[in-house]
């Protein structure tokens, strides 16, 4: 039962308000097949991190072998120095030779139905061509290749093309605009860019290369541009720039040497504008990110070779980047993509694509738990989900209420769930249960994967062994971010001088609790100061959504004249549930009765969606623009522009 705690000790470090005490342990029959079924993998990761990492490491194929695992110059880490490797030969070529070639790697399933099946050499057969596709368009080692597609197996097979010549690629979600792509190519100095003649979403077209040509007026670098036929939609081709992916790949050998890489070059380049400020490149490098993903998915996911491994995150993102190409295909798994909505042509979707594909491992976000929440448990019900043996989210804090919706009708009560934390930034998961041995609390993340480091900090850097806080990395990590594209100050600044050059500050505010699990809090961007407490949004927000008639809330403060700020509550209900002056006040009263009345928020708004970016975390910062009746500020990320006119003028009503 949550529980009101005492105020924290440091003025300067979160408050703490909200006690989550369910816990729920794996099961026997899971712990009895888990690859890890032996909390020792901690310590010793502890004790000896490079040993660790060296060891994960050699699951790889490596065309050189290191001189040395790290070194270590804050903020710069170099990490299996010496070394060189491909990062297609470590998805594709190590499979060849085993049971794998001939398995599916990827199942591929398109909005409007079509199936498509790769199996490994198919794959491999397909990313050579399209290498070799790339280098005869004057693509070489260390350029730059912007991707702008829907999900559709060309753009993994582009990826590790690329990966193969060395060249980084740049993958830009095909929801960003015209605009947003112009100033991605433009910061890379892209040379090549793929994209598709349209995706669909929903069961519309989105006009992909209509929105390439008008990037491309602006972007001086790009010499080609390949066109992938998704739909058969109508495009305008550029005589001499533009040539369509088949035609270009008719006739082209299936065969291309990997180019061997430093295990420091660049693998990719990955834009993230995070909720606020210029989009930052963030750049992979080589070897320590293979390591990082491969060994995360293996043991996080507990992989094995008979899974139906289903991300639905999109490439476009770094969740699809680690998630749905890099380690799951180093590992050999089967991954399930599906181009479309989850609501479309009904809310069944995802469930009917899990049962008919028998997915045993899935892995989402939890703003679409929420939405599955507020449609209500007859869809997942439609559906034989008994195929399912864990469950992942990613992307935000979980509310608890939302956890236990997911455990419950997803997972059957059967399957661990496995809340994971990380960013862009640092390329793989941090922040982790590892299923077989992990004893969950819906709402934590748990404890730092073994071999990572991470501790709550208060602001001079003190360590917080029970309280709020900022969550801080203490030890280079092999997926880390090797700096930003063109911009190594900001690399530095923006990340590695909060304490000192050799912490990381990921931005996040977080807690540990008595028994040393760590809650993530949000956004330190996004906390709130009441009265001279500062307060998550998420405990706030988990509060809200722990009424039965609330399916999702943000939270936000704005400025107030005694309290320093009072909080703005925007609510989504539950389908069917009608708004009335009474739900208002008894929402409050709810909120105080879960975490006191200092959370008590001043307005509550009702509205049919909230703002978020495209990746579906809310834009916080818009909605305190509307509290606070200032104009709104950058709006290009926003997935649904429409969404905070309309709330905009709402509050303004109210
Ligand atoms: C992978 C990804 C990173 C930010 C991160 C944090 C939030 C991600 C979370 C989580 C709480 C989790 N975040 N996972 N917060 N619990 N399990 O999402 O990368 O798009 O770069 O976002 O997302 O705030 O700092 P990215």
């Amino acid at each position: 039962m949550p529980r009101k705690t005492s105020k924290s000790t440091s003025q300067s470090s979160i408050d703490v308000l909200l006690r989550e005490e369910r816990i729920f342990r794996p099961n026997a029959a899971f712990r009895r097949q888990a690859s890890v079924k032996d909390a020792s993998i901690y310590g010793k990761a502890a004790r000896d991190p490079e040993a660790f990492w060296a060891s994960c490491a050699r699951d790889l194929v490596w065309l050189r072998p290191w001189k040395k695992v790290l070194v270590w110059r804050p903020p710069h880490a170099r990490w299996f120095v010496g070394g060189k490797l491909n990062a297609s030969v470590n998805c594709l070529d190590r499979h060849l030779g085993t049971a794998v070639r001939n398995k599916a790697a990827i199942l591929w399933e398109g909005e409007p139905g079509e199936e498509r099946t790769l199996t490994y050499a198919q794959l491999f057969r397909e990313t050579c061509r399209f290498a070799n596709v790339l280098k005869d368009l004057g693509v070489r080692k260390g350029d730059r290749v912007t991707l702008y597609m829907p999900l559709v197996p060309e753009l993994a097979i582009a990826m590790l093309a690329c990966a193969r010549i060395g060249a980084a690629h740049s993958v830009v979600f095909g929801g960003f605009s015209a605009e947003s792509l112009k100033e991605r190519i433009n910061d890379a100095k892209a040379t090549v860019l793929v994209t598709a003649d349209g995706g669909f979403r929903r069961g519309v077209e989105v006009p992909l290369k209509k929105f390439a040509d008008e990037a491309l007026r602006g972007t001086p670098s790009i010499r080609h541009v390949v066109v992938v036929r998704r739909g058969n939609f109508p495009v305008q081709m550029t005589e001499g720039r533009d040539r369509f992916w088949h035609d270009l790949m008719r006739d082209r050998s299936a065969e291309c040497p990997p180019e061997p890489m430093d295990s420091e070059d660049m693998l990719y380049i990955l834009y993230t504008s995070g909720t606020t400020g210029k989009p930052k490149g963030i750049v992979h490098a080589t070897g320590g990110y293979m390591v990082g993903v491969h060994t995360t998915t293996r043991l996080v996911f507990d992989l094995k070779p008979e899974d139906v491994y289903w991300c639905t995150a999109d490439i476009g993102w770094v969740t699809g980047h680690s998630y749905v190409v890099y380690g799951p295909l180093s590992n050999g798994a089967t991954v399930l993509m599906y181009e479309g909505a989850p609501d479309w042509p009904d809310r069944g979707r995802f469930w009917q694509i899990c049962d008919k594909y028998r997915v045993t491992i899935f892995y989402t976000a939890p703003t679409a738990i929420r939405s599955f929440m507020r449609w209500g448990i007859e869809w997942p019900e439609k559906h034989d989900l008994t195929s399912l043996r864990l469950l992942g989210t990613v992307g935000e804090p979980i509310n608890p209420e939302a956890w236990v919706w997911y455990r419950n009708f997803v997972g059957g009560g059967r399957c661990p769930i496995v809340d994971t934390w990380w960013q862009t930034e640092t390329g793989m998961i941090m922040i982790t249960p590892l299923p077989g041995i992990t004893a969950t609390k819906p709402g934590s993340a748990t404890h730092p994967f073994p071999g990572v480091s991470a501790e709550v900090l208060d602001e001079k850097g003190r360590v917080v062994k029970d309280g709020g806080g900022y969550l801080a990395i203490t030890r280079p990590w092999p997926a880390m971010l090797q700096t930003i594209y063109g911009d190594p100050e900001r690399y530095a600044t923006q990340y590695w001088s909060k304490w000192d050059a050799k912490t990381y500050f990921p931005g996040d505010g977080a807690r540990r609790d008595r028994q040393g699990y760590f809650w993530l809090l949000g956004r330190v961007d996004d906390v709130l100061n009441v009265a001279g407490h500062r307060i998550g949004t998420m405990e706030v927000e988990s509060a809200l959504v722990d009424h039965p008639s609330v399916a999702e809330a943000a939270v936000v403060g704005k400025a107030h004249d005694l309290k320093g700020q009072a909080l703005a509550a925007f609510v989504t209900l539950k389908e069917g549930i009608v708004t009335n002056g009474d739900l208002v006040d008894e929402l409050k009263s709810h909120v105080v009765r879960k975490i006191g009345a200092l959370a008590r928020p001043d307005d509550i708004v009702f509205t049919a969606e909230l703002p978020k970016t495209r990746s579906g975390k809310i834009m916080r910062r818009l909605l305190k623009d509307i509290a606070e009746g200032r104009a709104l500020g950058d709006t290009t990320t926003l997935a649904d522009p429409a969404v905070i006119q309309a709330l905009k003028q709402r509050y303004q009503e109210d």
